[in-house]
């Protein structure tokens, strides 16, 4: 992990200082495209570490120039990084956002600033005249693909759900939470006898988990964790409180975002249902760009196709296959 920032530090510095001592390209040489992505936590979780180097990668060619800012979570920290990127004058701005409010007055001042706002990963409640497209999941619909499996795994029995959810007022969280509210309220025999946030990470989903196996024992028959991360932490605490987990007869566990070691864990039967959540934006974002500045304007909001894994149908070749 702290390699990883390390890598992207460089990358981000190197990127920062071009701009900062070459501002816009020359007149003689090429356009250089200067990009400004708010992300929201660089190295939040083995997702979003995909999802950074997807787009460092693609825009580390000549033409383009990428600064990444780092709100570390901090919605207010990542709103006053997109003004500073406003305030740089950058091309375009891409925001992966941490939460989905308060954007309205930084997105109005890019719009009088004439910066095309790309929305990635994340959606946002702000409203469309503020922001030029968003490229990402439909996340309700992943959540929709999770509790179709439920109600295939469980039938008429009773399905007793624990919900570690992502950092809340996320895009990501509202959507897949929202799917198994619409689970819970369709079916008389779910119940949710707890939910609370573990912030994509696993010791907090591992300590929060422990803790939800004191209260509740072996009622706990089904685990509904909004990331990977999250649910190997479930997974770590269930496996020490001597629970089988997963299979045909263990606690069900339910995941989010299927990068290739969960994958490994759901072809062990440890994960019985990963829904795919892509995180390799950096392409569809760089095609975005380089349509705008061909004059074609992209569709306001593409929702990328996405899949879903479960233990018993996954093979070690659709693994092996997979980009990350
Ligand atoms: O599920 C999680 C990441 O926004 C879809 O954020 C993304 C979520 C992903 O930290 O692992």
């Amino acid at each position: 992990m702290k390699k990883f920032i390390a890598i992207l530090l460089v990358l981000t510095v190197a990127a920062s200082m071009a701009f900062a001592g070459g501002g816009k390209q020359a007149a003689s040489g090429p356009k250089n495209i200067t990009i400004g992505f708010a992300q929201c936590k660089a190295d939040e979780s083995d997702w979003r570490m995909a999802n950074t180097r997807s787009m460092l990668n693609s825009f580390n060619v000549p033409g383009y120039r990428l600064i990444m800012s780092d709100s570390n979570n901090d919605a207010a920290k990542q709103v006053a990084d997109v003004q500073g990127f406003i305030n740089m004058e950058v091309d375009y701005i891409v925001i992966a956002a941490v939460n989905m409010d308060g954007w309205d007055t930084v997105l109005r001042n890019a719009k009088n600033a004439r910066i095309p706002v790309i929305l990635v990963d994340r959606n946002i409640n702000a409203a469309e005249d503020l922001w030029t497209c968003y490229v990402g999941p439909d996340f309700k619909v992943e959540g929709q693909k999770a509790t179709a499996w439920m109600e295939k795994h469980f039938g008429s029995n009773p399905v007793n759900i624990v919900n570690i959810q992502g950092q809340l007022g996320s895009g990501a969280q509202v959507g897949r939470s929202a799917a198994l509210d619409d689970g819970v309220a369709k079916h008389s025999n779910w119940t949710l006898l707890a939910r609370q946030t573990g912030n994509w990470g696993t010791d907090t989903a591992k300590q929060i988990m422990t803790s939800w196996i004191q209260q509740f024992g072996d009622r706990i028959n089904c685990v509904y964790a909004e990331n990977d991360n999250m649910a190997d932490g479930a997974i770590q605490a269930l496996k020490e409180a001597g629970k089988k987990v997963g299979k045909a007869d263990g606690v069900a566990i339910i995941s989010f975002d299927a990068n290739r070691p969960y994958l490994q864990m759901t072809l062990e039967g440890l994960i019985n249902c990963n829904v795919e959540c892509n995180p390799l934006h950096g392409p569809r974002v760089k095609g975005i760009i380089d349509n705008l500045e061909k004059g074609i304007q992209p569709k306001k909001i593409e929702y990328i196709e996405e899949e879903a894994f479960f233990w018993d149908t996954i093979t070690q070749a659709i693994i092996d296959a997979r980009q990350y």
